[in-house]
């Protein structure tokens, strides 16, 4: 486990990010040959509770602070989402992921709907992941009883690029949920999302604050900036895709064996691009033709892409629907 390490500095990060990027892809899939297989997980996402967010997030289209064509939409009924999750096992997914456009989850009625949802894709036999704002203890450890795999709360930026992009919470008030969910046993997702505006610095800034967790999260998902009009930043210019693939490599490099999940901004993405993040050790992707409320790649591409490459997961393949 000497790969394992937590006390990465930001100067060593910045120089992994900005090695000639055949070294870089070589030194992460070095790692992620001793660490994995070469799986791409897949994972569906739900939006559960649509728009309306009291949160400010610069990058949301759901957030009530800015006007754009998301529709706002209530908590689902719980039989809905299960249809949905056992729809999203019968087209390959092995995870199931559950957002809700909340600041913060409240206990009460729709908490204990959150659980019933939980407890139900579990019974699936699928990975139940829940994203909806700051927990606190209990809440944590009531999610880990009903079966939650992990949750996902995102760092999104480095700390100083933070007030740029949120003032509504702080850099803190994440961190203290990502303990709160650390603490009770359930797994931690945990990334954040590039073409913000932020620096090299900032992205390095942000994978030390993630590898410097200890223990590292599980998994980190990379999100390239869908840019949604009516946000403050609709008008950031598109993602680099070779950021996203040097962002993959050394994710993997300072975390071997967490699930490198390559997130939002996949449709911007030729399908080389794509294949070349997962050589940088990205292994996991959002399938289905809808992240939560924009686009996606369609499912069809998706399982032709990794059955094309010999990337899909044994679940996909005895689903039977690779064919
Ligand atoms: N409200 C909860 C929260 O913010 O933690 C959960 C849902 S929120 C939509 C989950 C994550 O999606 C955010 O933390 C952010 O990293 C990502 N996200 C949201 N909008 C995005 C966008 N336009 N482009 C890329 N990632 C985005
Ligand atoms: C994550 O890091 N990315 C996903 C998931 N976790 C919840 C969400 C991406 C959202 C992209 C914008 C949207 O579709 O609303
Ligand atoms: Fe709300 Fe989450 Fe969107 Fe921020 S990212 S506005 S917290 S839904």
């Amino acid at each position: 486990m000497a790969d394992i390490r937590h006390d990465w500095t930001t100067a060593e990060i910045q120089d992994l990010l900005h090695q000639p990027l055949l070294d870089l892809v070589y030194r992460a899939q070095t790692l992620h040959r001793q660490y994995s297989d070469r799986q791409i997980q897949l994972a569906t996402l739900l939006s559960v509770k649509t728009g309306g967010c009291a949160e400010n997030c610069a990058y949301c289209p759901q957030s009530a602070h800015y006007e754009t064509t998301v529709q706002k939409q209530p908590i689902l009924p719980v039989a809905e989402v299960l249809a949905s999750a056992q729809k999203a096992k019968d087209l390959g997914a092995s995870r199931f992921c559950m957002g809700w456009a909340w600041r913060e989850i409240r206990d009460g009625e729709a908490f204990d709907q959150m659980l019933e949802m939980v407890q139900g894709v579990k019974n699936l036999g699928l990975e139940a992941c829940v994203t909806a704002g700051m927990l606190n203890e209990s809440q944590a450890q009531r999610l880990a009883a009903a079966g939650l795999t992990a949750y996902n709360h995102n760092l999104d930026t480095s700390p100083e690029n933070y007030d740029n992009i949120i003032t509504t919470r702080t850099y803190g008030d994440r961190l203290q949920t990502l303990d709160h969910v650390r603490q009770s046993g359930v797994q931690v997702c945990s990334g954040g999302i590039i073409g913000l505006g932020e620096t090299w610095g900032d992205r390095a800034q942000m994978l030390q604050v993630l590898a410097t967790l200890q223990p590292h999260p599980e998994s980190v998902p990379i999100n390239a900036l869908v840019a949604v009009a009516g946000t403050p930043l609709a008008d950031q210019p598109p993602v680099d895709p070779f950021d996203l693939v040097r962002m993959c490599a050394t994710a993997r490099i300072l975390m071997p064996k967490a699930r490198v999940r390559l997130s939002a901004g996949r449709s911007r993405l030729s399908d080389e691009a794509q294949v070349l993040c997962f050589l940088a050790g990205a292994n996991s992707i959002f399938y289905g033709d809808k992240l939560l409320t924009t686009a996606n790649p369609d499912q069809d591409s998706d399982r032709q892409l990794l059955e094309k490459i010999g990337a899909l997961e044994e679940q996909t393949l005895a689903s039977g629907c690779s064919k």
